[in-house]
């Protein structure tokens, strides 16, 4: 179904996103003959199926072209045949004698491969002959997480870091009766690559508790609403579960009625969904419940809940997020970056197979610059999922027009051991060293938003998180082209190049007028939006930068510091202890420097701080200058959201320039070199 599967009447004005029904015209205007096999299919490959169908039956009816036989002259031929290609997401392309042809096992493969030739347009159809070109995801295991609430939650409200509206699952207390807009979700991200989402947040309240009890027959619902277009349900349990729904005494991994209960609540959701994907679950962290209350380790808390699971062909994502969130910050020595690797790295090679450890990109918490969590490639033995933050909760609240293409990437292919080693990606996708594969996870950025995201742009992040699940060598920025192209297919040469000129480089933009050279956290506690240089310095949560009269930083070294940097393989052990090779985007996540320190820029430190801060704000300037030239080229609604936003990150951007550039002045009384108005 395309878009019209969105009941106008319940949702009058959910724009269509990336795939509005003239991307399909191209495709739409062709003959296309469907060929899949008469089979065994599972329930899972007979849903896509005909989800295959009836997108190109709709795509043809309305742009006028026709779903014909093979050998009655097609222009697209979208074909399974017995392959012996061995992974059920591939498709491959060619193209012979004015005929493209797109072949996969399945009909999962075919779906990839037909969004594949939506995404390539009028090309798909205009070469000469093309040889045959294969197309595989470099995992299976590409996931989304919802951190919403069924329930609202006082502090966090419906979507827990959401800046997008309600949930597109829950209404106040109950999932909704209505599921269409989820529909449409899932058309969306399997246009991107997405195959798992987990419906519900890691902080699991009661009433989520029992999404896996009495209101498993709405999880039902729900994973009847992805099926069909490939996508594989996961729930975040609560720890605390069989004490909470069955009154158990206990949660003890090793109570023998312990892990009876888990086995028995696992046979339940598997008998209602068979296909289903597995439990997320986030355990001794921020107050959830946990194994460390029974003396147990994470590692016995989670082959436990894989014993209950492994029947039914489960995984248990194990989430590594662990820390004491309850520190003194007097204590100077206990080092929140250290306590994944801590907690995690000493069980490497005891975890049972199917579960993933999911290990944070970076030691702290999705900051706009910090150094990759040294975790990721500690357990050679281990699965371990690397895990990202599509929602904005530090880079913007989706006020701020931030692509995170560019950071994902680099990220991503982060060489853990120097030049030319194994990559975070690779570590993730099961080509490290140990070549266990936990694959990507990361939270959606979704909500009832008429735009999704909030900030419509902020739609390219989502896009841009399964395109890069799905190959994360690709290249950001030509990705940010796909998405423009989908979402605005036939729109003036403006739009793209507007698009880029604000977005290209709007990462790096955010960091520039944020927290300096990889300090983090000079945000509001709790809301963490907004500067407020000291609101987390005196606080239990970890998050120090030790600015003083003299300098700022983190020593993170072995010599005089926490001894993190102790935590990575060479060279970047040595790398970051020495504060001669570190580089400046992260000196002061791994040092605590005097405001004159000279940077390899050449710039000291306070220069750097407000040079960019000022810059920052020149260039969010310039970006709605842009954005002013061509407004007029967009839809008119989505326009007029666009400038909104604009205005709120000119404030805030304007906040950020004078508060952070304020503190430091004072702090350090070294006035700017430029003379600028500093408060
Ligand atoms: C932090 C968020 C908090 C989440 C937590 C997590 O502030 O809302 O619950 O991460 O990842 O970023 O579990």
């Amino acid at each position: 179904m395309t878009t019209a599967q969105v009941d106008p009447a319940v949702h009058p004005a959910a724009h269509p996103a990336w795939l509005p029904e003239a991307a399909f015209a191209p495709l739409g205007s062709r003959r296309i003959a469907v060929e899949i096999a008469e089979r065994e299919w599972s329930r899972l490959e007979a849903e896509v199926a005909a989800t295959v169908r009836a997108e190109v039956e709709a795509a043809v009816a309305t742009h006028g072209g026709a779903v014909v036989t093979p050998d009655d002259a097609p222009d697209l031929v979208l074909a399974v045949i017995a392959h012996n290609d061995r992974d059920a997401e591939a498709f491959t392309v060619a193209r012979t004698n004015g005929v493209t042809r797109v072949t996969a096992a399945t009909p999962r493969g075919l779906l990839y491969g037909l969004f594949h030739v939506v995404r390539l347009g009028e090309a798909a159809f205009e070469h000469g002959d093309l040889d045959v070109e294969r197309h595989a995801p470099a995992t299976s295991l590409r996931m989304l997480d919802h951190w919403d609430n069924i329930v609202v939650h006082p502090a966090m409200g419906q979507v827990e870091r959401g800046y997008s509206g309600g949930s597109i699952f829950y209404d106040d207390g109950v999932v909704r009766e209505d599921l269409s807009r989820v529909a449409q979700y899932a058309r969306l991200l399997a246009a991107s690559g997405i195959n798992r989402v987990a419906i519900n947040n890691v902080n699991v309240g009661p009433l989520e508790t029992r999404l896996i009890d009495d209101l498993l027959p709405d999880v039902v619902r729900i994973a009847d609403v992805f099926r069909p277009y490939g996508i594989t349900t996961h729930v975040s349990v609560s720890w605390a579960s069989p004490v909470r729904l069955r009154g158990l005494p206990t949660s003890d991994p090793f109570s023998p009625e312990v892990r009876q209960w888990w086995a028995g609540a696992a046979d339940r959701v598997w008998a209602a969904i068979p296909d289903f994907g597995g439990f997320v679950i986030k355990a001794d962290s921020e107050g959830q419940p946990g194994p460390f209350a029974y003396g147990r380790t994470h590692a016995d808390g989670a082959n436990m809940l894989a014993a209950a699971v492994a029947p039914h062909g489960g995984l248990i994502h194990w989430r590594a997020f662990v820390y004491n969130h309850e520190q003194d910050w007097r204590d100077r020595k206990t080092d929140r970056a250290k306590a994944a690797f801590q907690h995690f790295a000493p069980y490497d090679g005891t975890f049972a197979d199917n579960v993933i450890v999911q290990i944070k990109h970076g030691p702290l918490d999705f900051q706009v610059r910090e150094a990759t969590s040294p975790a990721i490639a500690a357990m050679p033995n281990t699965r371990v999922a690397a895990e990202f933050q599509v929602t904005t909760e530090y880079l913007g609240h989706q006020k701020h027009a931030v692509y995170l293409g560019r950071q994902w990437s680099e990220l991503l292919s982060f060489p853990y051991w120097g030049e030319g080693s194994a990559t975070m990606a690779d570590i993730a996708v099961g080509r490290g060293p140990g070549g266990h594969a936990g694959g990507f996870a990361a939270v959606s950025n979704v909500g009832d938003d008429v735009f999704w995201t909030g900030h419509p742009f902020s739609q390219a992040n989502l896009y841009a998180w399964g395109r890069l699940t799905w190959d994360p060598t690709a290249d950001p920025i030509a990705i940010l082209d796909e998405w423009t192209g989908l979402t605005f297919p036939g729109a003036p040469a403006e739009v793209r190049s507007t698009i880029h000129t604000i977005l290209d480089e709007s990462w790096e933009t955010y960091e520039m007028y944020t927290a300096p050279l990889g300090v983090c956290f000079m945000v509001y506690p709790h809301t963490h939006y907004g500067p407020s240089p000291d609101g987390y310095e005196y606080t239990p949560w970890g998050t120090y930068h030790f600015a003083d009269r003299d300098g700022v930083g983190v020593d993170r070294t072995v010599a005089t510091g926490t001894g993190y940097t102790a935590q990575y393989p060479e060279p970047w052990s040595s790398v970051y202890e020495s504060v001669e090779t570190c580089p400046d985007e992260l000196v002061l996540f791994f040092h605590h420097v005097p405001y004159t320190h000279v940077l390899h820029s050449g710039k000291t430190v306070i220069q750097h701080v407000y040079d960019t801060h000022f810059d920052g704000l020149e260039r969010v300037r310039s970006s709605i200058a842009a954005w002013e030239a061509a407004a007029g080229e967009f839809p008119a609604d989505l326009a007029a959201r666009v400038t909104d936003r604009f205005a709120e990150q000119l404030r805030s951007t304007t906040d950020w320039r004078d508060i952070i550039n304020t503190y430091f002045l004072r702090k350090s009384g070294i006035p700017d070199a430029q003379g600028r108005t500093i408060y």
